[in-house]
């Protein structure tokens, strides 16, 4: 099986890319062996701290934030930083080539009951003209990404990333520690009988995603002519994972349970990336009004609606709205 930097070179990716893609990989690591001992080494639960988005931070939350945090400010590679547990941006090298955003832990609610978590990143160029503390050096688009992956902390270790080559998955191998290519350019079915909702929020949906969600419940007595089968792990990067592994549809739509708040994920660090894996795997990643990786950043923690996976379905579902 071929290693992550000959499979990278092997998609013209820059030498200095591949170094920083290292430098996150190498956080990711150590951050699989704190999730595997957590118990062990007294990092369950939460501390005292919320973070800026009101959601009182795991001790794991935490820890995860700062490995990556300190690799990526140390390494030369890095013009600034915005993660989920950062108030705001963190500048780095006035000379690093790249901005980062990363989810350091995503599915937080799972960590408690040993389920499925990870590490998302998205990674930009730097733009040349501004300074490392300028606030506004993170306002571009996700299709300006040059890299997107997660690593998903699970029965095994893996890892899901592109550089617009094509998506692939890598297993982290204990024996080498390095992250080995197990498939190059996974592919998305078009078509799909699986979804994945919180149904506990159907109440406060919208009008077209409560019909389109009572028709796919319908099944092949309703309109769809098939049935559907439903699976809702709670934290993004396992649902994506399944979508990108076998096909389905994963959707986070807008609600009215907050005014203020009408959506969940975040563009930066959560949709951007997942949304260049699913686009380079043949799928669709959108809003109910246009395509997640078109949309101009207004800041580093704002919130996106999120319908993506197998594109027909996709498709089905965006045609609710019109
Ligand atoms: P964080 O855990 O990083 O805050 O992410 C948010 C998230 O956990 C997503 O990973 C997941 O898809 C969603 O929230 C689950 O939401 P809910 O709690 O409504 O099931």
């Amino acid at each position: 099986m071929q290693r992550l930097a000959p499979a990278l070179r092997q998609d013209n990716v820059p030498l200095d890319l591949i170094s920083l893609i290292k430098t996150v990989l190498a956080a990711t690591k150590e951050i699989s062996f704190r999730v595997s001992q957590a118990h062990l080494g007294g990092l369950m639960g939460s501390t005292l701290d919320e973070n800026i988005q009101g959601e009182v931070q795991k001790q794991l939350d935490v820890v995860a934030n700062q490995l990556i945090k300190d690799v990526l400010l140390e390494s030369g590679f890095v013009k600034a930083i915005s993660s989920e547990e950062e108030d705001t941006s963190v500048p780095g090298d006035e000379n690093g080539h790249f901005i980062v955003s990363f989810d350091p832990l995503d599915g937080s609610s799972n960590i408690d009951i040993n389920s499925l978590i990870g590490t998302i990143f998205s990674i930009h160029e730097a733009p040349k003209d501004m300074a490392a503390d300028d606030p506004d050096i993170f306002k571009q688009a996700g299709n300006k990404q040059v890299c997107a992956g997660y690593v998903l902390y699970g029965p095994s270790t893996m890892l899901v990333m592109t550089t617009g080559s094509g998506t692939h998955f890598y297993v982290l191998d204990r024996t080498h520690g390095g992250y080995l290519l197990v498939e190059r350019n996974v592919q998305i079915p078009e078509e799909t009988q699986e979804f994945a909702i919180n149904m506990s929020n159907q109440r406060f949906w919208q009008a077209p995603m409560q019909d389109y969600i009572a028709d796919l419940l319908k099944g092949d007595q309703g309109p769809r002519g098939k049935n559907f089968n439903m699976r809702w792990i709670a934290a993004m990067v396992g649902d994506v994972h399944r979508v990108l592994t076998r096909g389905g549809i994963f959707t986070y739509p807008a609600d009215n349970r907050n005014a203020e708040k009408p959506y969940k994920l975040r563009l930066m660090y959560e949709a951007n990336p997942m949304s260049f894996l699913i686009e380079q795997a043949g799928g669709l990643s959108m809003t109910s009004e246009g395509r997640i990786m078109d949309i101009e950043p207004t800041s580093i923690h704002q919130r996106v609606e999120v319908i993506l996976g197998s594109k027909k379905e996709v498709e089905a579902c965006l045609g609710y709205y019109k």
